[in-house]
């Protein structure tokens, strides 16, 4: 009976392993702030979507018809490379959207910041620009996401617990 709770309580925590990064990386809101007094100022979703990774900007007060080039760089948006280590489509009408091939963990695990340039032509401006690193609090979709599945598995480790402490006491008594 005891190595029975004990493959039980094994494959629960293994339960507890699978669900945490999983439920943790879904889905990561990045608020970009305004730069260069442009005027505009938006949010980056990033969606883990297997090993890739899924990033829509949306930035407001865009210009008429004009590109505005956008990337992820290493650093930060005070202390920036200016080389882009992941480009992204530029976005037209306020709007991008671009699946990268990089995991969302490796994202989050690292220090990178995303920008957006005023246009082609002037590629040195910066319009807006947020740190993906700067996101992680509770307060984003991490948060809300995760929330369900904890329920879930405390439930399971409290069903489980309960479980174990009357066979324990069952044996105890005989
Ligand atoms: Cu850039």
């Amino acid at each position: 009976m005891r190595t029975l709770i004990r493959a039980l309580v094994v494959a629960l925590l293994g339960l507890v392993a699978l669900a945490l990064p999983a439920a943790a990386q879904e889905s990561v809101t990045i608020t970009l702030r305004e730069q260069s007094g442009s005027g505009q100022s938006g949010t980056v979703v990033l969606t883990a979507v297997g090993n890739q990774t899924r990033v829509v900007v949306t930035l407001s007060n865009p210009p008429a018809g004009v590109a505005q080039p956008a990337h992820i760089h290493e650093g930060t948006c005070f202390n920036l490379n200016p080389q882009p280590r992941y480009p992204l489509q530029s976005l037209m009408n306020g709007r991008s959207e671009t699946v990268i091939d990089v995991p969302l963990s490796q994202l989050l695990a690292g220090q990178f910041a995303i920008n957006v340039h005023k246009s082609q032509q002037e590629i040195s401006t910066y319009v807006a620009c947020g740190e993906i690193r700067a996101q992680l609090a509770p307060a984003t979709g991490v948060g809300s996401s995760s929330l369900p599945v904890w329920g879930v598995i405390t439930a399971g480790l409290a069903g489980l617990l309960l479980l174990t402490s009357g066979i324990a006491l069952r044996r105890v008594w005989r």
